[in-house]
């Protein structure tokens, strides 16, 4: 057995099932352990796409088991960056393992190349990665090794980048399996470091809620991401029955129809998610960290007259609020946390008038929202509402760039147990929706549904080919077609009052997405009408592996939000997210 086996065989160890690959010379070694392992290989047909699919499975897993990424040096390695930073970003745990030239060939010389096909990826990967190292037993341990991987799963999880020169990749390793073993067990050994028995989070939670009037739980995805359960949330809200508030990212974890779920408060958000966060006393966030569209770019104004407890695993995220007022951070793991909260009785009952009064805000503004948005004609918002009912969609890849996609990430309305699971919460990069749910099938063995827009799917379309190859992914491709980049369209106009480089008017191609399907043999099919759509996504509607194009119907509205007014003397001011009303 050789070192390329070595490393794969301590990924497979640590749960992972599948490898994301493009394969390489300089990764031969690597790519033939992957090949002969009992994982699942699902080849890429771009580097990008092979990093956002092993982000994709990581986060299919719940982000509780690794995703794996290989690729070659080099150009292989370069065209990863984007993809690994947008799952360090969202915290998701993946290894990138990547060749390298042999170790006389790299660059000692500060030349500008000189292997063949090297370049400075070390260097470059170590900004967007939790750990980026070199692998040759000869310089590193199995101890430091182990630490390495570990780093992936520990503390705020993110992705942990080695690459080994191909020299090195073919080296034989003694007592294989005793040090695999070796390995393994130190790496349990630090990833439940962090969990304690004593928590004081936990302590405060539980006597402020015993005092407060208007309490709320805001929970983010990072709740998700240290390993906490939708059974462990829904434990939670029922046992202190006090309204909860989500993210984009987490509020799928309870089911939109609970009661308790009051939606996710922020920027661009329902009016009486808006009004729960600014009328109360007491927030207790869990896994949020702050993000300025969440906070409508004003974390001072964001629950600004409430006491504001704040559980976080990353000290920078503290660091980087430390000067809210009214607002005490707690450095803890959740799971920390939780075990005390779990073990404590109920405190039913106690905010039964602030409940009433938060669902009553609720009722008027759903009311309101439905009211002002239902038509028949195929909308970005009927297409949210159509895919919210489908029972047939448990998993949902919704791209993270776009305006038909922000327009999903704002009414989505959860059942039970679905999944929406976003294609980089926080870079916001075109195109990481395919490869993303390319992944997820790969992880889930059952049906995902992928929204892309009509311009961001051209940045990864090759993957289409990926599908193509892999009959085994159960993979719907909704593509959202609202004529190109809406988006930009619209702050193009707004700010210039003209167009360029957004549609077909202003250089985009006329995109032919028929001819597209075809090539790749997958079914095609299209809806313009609500209707139709509806028929689509009904049982018996759309094969599980299909191409459904939407042509969507915009008005550029979202709901009301933050808007800039003039006071007096002509200085201009935000309105709070608290008063935002539904006046167009
Ligand atoms: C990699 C990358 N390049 C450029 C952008 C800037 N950008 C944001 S949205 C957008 C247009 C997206 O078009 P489409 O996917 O069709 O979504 P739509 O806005 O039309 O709903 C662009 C170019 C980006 N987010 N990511
Ligand atoms: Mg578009």
């Amino acid at each position: 057995m050789n070192v390329a086996e070595f490393v794969i065989s301590v990924i497979q160890r640590m749960g992972t099932d599948t490898a994301f690959c493009l394969t390489g010379g300089m990764a031969m070694y690597i790519n033939r352990a992957i090949d002969e392992s009992p994982m699942q290989v699902i080849y890429c047909n771009h580097e990008q796409a092979v990093a956002a699919a092993a982000d994709g499975y990581a986060k299919a897993k719940n982000y509780s088991i690794p995703g794996l990424a290989v690729v070659t040096s080099g150009p292989g390695v370069m065209n990863t960056v984007n993809s690994i930073t947008s799952a360090y970003h969202d915290s998701v745990p993946m290894y990138i393992v990547a060749g390298q030239v042999k170790t006389e060939d790299i660059n000692r010389f500060g030349v500008r190349s000189l292997g063949a096909q090297e370049a400075p990826q070390l260097e470059m990967l170590s900004l967007v990665t939790k750990c980026a190292f070199r692998y040759d037993p000869k310089n590193v341990t199995d101890d430091a090794l182990a630490n390495n991987l570990a780093q992936a799963m520990a503390g705020r999880k993110g992705p942990v980048y080695l690459d080994i020169p191909l020299d090195i990749q073919s080296q034989m390793v003694d007592n294989f399996e005793t040090r695999l073993n070796a390995v393994m067990k130190r790496i349990r050994t630090i990833l439940n470091a962090d969990v304690k028995p004593e928590s004081p989070a936990a302590q405060t939670i539980i006597s402020e809620l015993e005092q407060a009037k208007r309490p709320v739980l805001v929970i983010g995805n990072g709740f998700r991401i240290a390993g906490a359960t939708r059974d462990d949330l829904r434990s939670l809200v029922e046992k202190w029955e006090i309204p909860t508030l989500f993210t984009w990212a987490s509020s799928d974890l309870l089911e939109y129809d609970h009661p308790l779920h009051f939606g996710c408060s922020g920027g661009l958000a329902p009016t009486h998610s808006n009004r729960i966060i600014q009328n109360a006393d007491l927030l207790v966030f869990i896994g949020v960290r702050l993000d300025l569209l969440t906070t409508a770019y004003n974390p001072h104004n964001y629950g600004k007259h409430a006491k504001r407890l704040v559980i976080e695993c990353d000290a920078a995220e503290i660091k980087k609020n430390e000067c809210l007022r009214n607002t005490t951070f707690y450095l803890e793991d959740l799971r920390s946390v939780l075990g005390v909260l779990h073990k404590t009785p109920p405190t039913i009952g106690k905010a039964g008038d602030w409940r009433t009064e938060c669902a009553g805000w609720r009722t008027l503004d759903q009311r309101e929202e439905e009211r002002v948005f239902s038509t028949s004609e195929l909308t970005t918002y009927q297409m949210t509402r159509v895919l919210s009912n489908a029972s047939n969609v448990q998993y949902i890849v919704p791209t993270a760039s776009g305006f038909a996609t922000e327009c999903f990430l704002r009414f989505f309305r959860p059942g039970r147990n679905v999944t929406s699971a976003i294609a980089g919460h926080s870079l916001g990069s075109m195109g990481l929706g395919l490869p993303m749910a390319i992944g997820a099938a790969a992880a889930l063995k059952q049906r995902v549904v992928c929204l892309e827009g009509d311009g961001g799917l051209l940045l990864n379309i090759q993957e289409l080919f990926t599908i193509s190859a892999n009959p085994q992914l159960a993979l719907t491709l909704i593509v959202m077609n609202n004529g190109g980049y809406q988006s930009i369209m619209k702050s193009q106009s707004r700010h210039f009052n003209k167009e360029f480089g957004a549609s077909i008017n202003s250089g985009l191609s006329d995109t032919n997405f028929a001819a597209i399907a075809a090539m790749v043999n997958l079914p095609y099919l299209k809806a313009i009408s609500v209707s139709e759509f509806e028929k689509l996504m009904a049982d018996g509607g759309a094969p599980d592996r299909c191409l459904i194009e939407l042509i969507l119907q915009e008005d550029g509205y979202r709901g009301p939000s933050v808007v800039t007014k003039f006071d007096d003397n002509g200085k201009p001011y935000s309105t709070d997210i608290g008063d935002v009303a539904w006046t167009r």
